[in-house]
């Protein structure tokens, strides 16, 4: 039987509080709405309460961004408004593991994925933003050699890569010279109130960075407020095409990044053991809560049921469980509503005709859990081959030629990413040419880095996150 032993010594470098406020003018303050509860997804145990911010808190928010857009950051060097990205990414990696730590109790994700990926990263995209900062004439940008902040940039991320996707937002809209309101998910504020911290820490300007918590209505607010000239969002599809309908006729500008049914393309000259990982990691990699998650397999039909037999047995081999633990591969699901979302598409998934198979593993009695599971015998039209699940489900369909198997990745909504397996480097490009994705990987799956940008066609949503592209739509003459 499953045993749930949290790691005490991992848990102690986190210093809770019972509740938190809101980050407004480089203060914490309390917000006027009802405060909500943020609770461990692993364990359904209470962490904190946390403020729920008003229309007139983010009211106060935007004009304390604006404040320190006109008096101090717009009026900043390039190489000035650096110093503090270089400082907030020195910080990030001294704290480290206090961000970890943080990041897996609240959002679930195992400890190995938020120690080794999320908040490295998230550094990361701090460095990388800080050598821009000076550097701006060069980076060919409208405007050129002297490209122009939008101003007060509303930023609405989600909760699979909560510390991450603040990075993305928070990282270019500095460096361009953009002061920011930030709302993060409600099922996980924490991390994004330790990084208000982290903003203290670093002596930033009070008002240059300002985070709201709170739920949709929040989120609604900085949308809706006349005070802000950008908006930049990730999360579903339904709330990015209304962000969009909402600023339609205003000066605002937007980027979003939605969701995604990443095709992952194995073809029978494909190194079959790299690939069978790349499979793995393509969907079972932060419990497939991944907008780029390779969600369906596409696999060459003489190799299929090779493929489908190696991948059941490699999943046998998952450890699924506390999230805390450094051995763990599939920590919980973020949330009860997001794991009744994937129990809702599973079972269309198999009163649709398609055969679901799991790895049969034993899971905690306490939290929101789903074991990796796969459907094969998935064509087209099922649900599960068209809609976003984002859980730890892979839906499998079968191939014959490139043509076809192009045909079958461009067939849905979406358009963010794509991956492909195959030792003919020309099947590659070509393919790569004929996705519509806007990044598409080759023989690996879910590499993400600074330099690189990252962003959707369709209904995957508009404009670029990291690299140069990352920096655009931050400037004026863009989205
Ligand atoms: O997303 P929401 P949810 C997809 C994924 C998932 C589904 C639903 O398929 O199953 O969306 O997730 C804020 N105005 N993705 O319901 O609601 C909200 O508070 C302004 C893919 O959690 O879009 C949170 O901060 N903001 C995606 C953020 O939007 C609003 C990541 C995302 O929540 C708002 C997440 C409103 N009216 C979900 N309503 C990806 N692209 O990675 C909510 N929000």
């Amino acid at each position: 039987p499953f045993e749930y032993a949290p790691a005490p010594e991992s848990r102690a470098v986190v210093d809770l509080q019972s509740s938190y406020g809101l980050f407004i003018n480089g203060e914490f303050v309390d917000g006027g709405g009802n405060a909500f509860k943020s609770i461990s997804p692993a364990t359904e145990e209470v962490l904190a309460e946390v403020s729920e911010a008003t229309d007139a808190d983010v009211d106060a928010a935007v004009k304390a961004a604006r404040t320190a857009y006109t008096r101090v950051w717009s009026k900043m060097s390039g190489a000035d408004r650096g110093k503090y990205l270089y400082r907030i990414a020195r910080i990030l990696q001294e704290r480290a593991r206090e961000f970890a730590v943080l990041e897996t109790l609240d959002n679930g994700k195992p400890i190995k994925e938020s120690r080794d990926v999320d908040i490295p990263l998230a550094a990361a995209h701090f460095f990388y933003n800080a050598g821009w900062a000076d550097k701006l004439e060069f980076a060919s940008l409208p405007g050129g050699a002297n490209p122009q902040p939008h101003g007060v940039v509303g930023q609405v991320i989600p909760w699979n890569f909560p510390m991450l996707m603040l990075a993305w937002k928070i990282a270019p809209a500095l460096a361009t010279g953009n002061t920011v309101v930030l709302k993060p998910a409600e099922t996980t504020p924490l991390t994004a109130l330790l990084f208000a911290e982290v903003c203290q820490q670093a002596d930033l300007p009070p008002g240059v960075v300002n985070i709201v918590t709170g739920a949709g209505p929040t989120g609604q607010a900085i949308v809706d407020h006349p005070g802000i000239d950008k908006l930049a969002f990730t999360g579903s599809t339904g709330v990015g095409k209304m962000i969009a309908r909402a600023i339609a006729g205003t000066r605002k500008k937007a980027t979003l990044e939605l969701g995604g049914k990443a095709a992952n393309i194995v073809f029978d000259d494909a190194p079959i053991d790299q690939a069978v990982e790349g499979i793995v990691n393509g969907i079972f990699f932060n419990q497939g809560h991944v907008c780029c998650a390779g969600s369906r397999l596409l696999v060459q039909e003489s190799i299929a049921e090779e493929v489908e037999r190696r991948l059941k047995r490699r999943l046998g081999t998952l450890r699924v469980g506390d999230p805390l633990d450094k051995n763990t591969d599939v920590g919980a699901i973020n949330s009860k509503a997001q794991l009744d979302r994937i129990i809702a598409l599973t079972d269309a998934g198999e009163s649709e005709g398609a055969e679901r198979w799991d790895n049969g593993c034993a899971l905690p009695d306490k939290g929101f859990w789903f074991r990796p599971t796969v459907f094969t015998g998935v064509t087209q039209t099922h649900r599960i081959a068209q809609e976003e699940i984002f859980g730890p489900v892979l839906s499998v369909l079968t191939f014959r030629t490139p043509q076809e198997a192009v045909a079958k990745a461009n067939n849905t909504p979406y358009g963010l990413s794509a991956g492909i397996w195959t030792e003919k480097g020309s099947r590659i490009l070509w393919m790569a040419d004929q996705l519509k994705a806007g990044v598409v990987w080759a023989n690996t799956f879910n590499q993400f880095d600074p330099t690189s940008p990252f962003g959707g066609y369709k209904e995957s949503g508009y404009g670029r996150e990291g690299g140069r592209h990352g920096l655009e739509p931050y400037v004026k003459g863009t989205h």
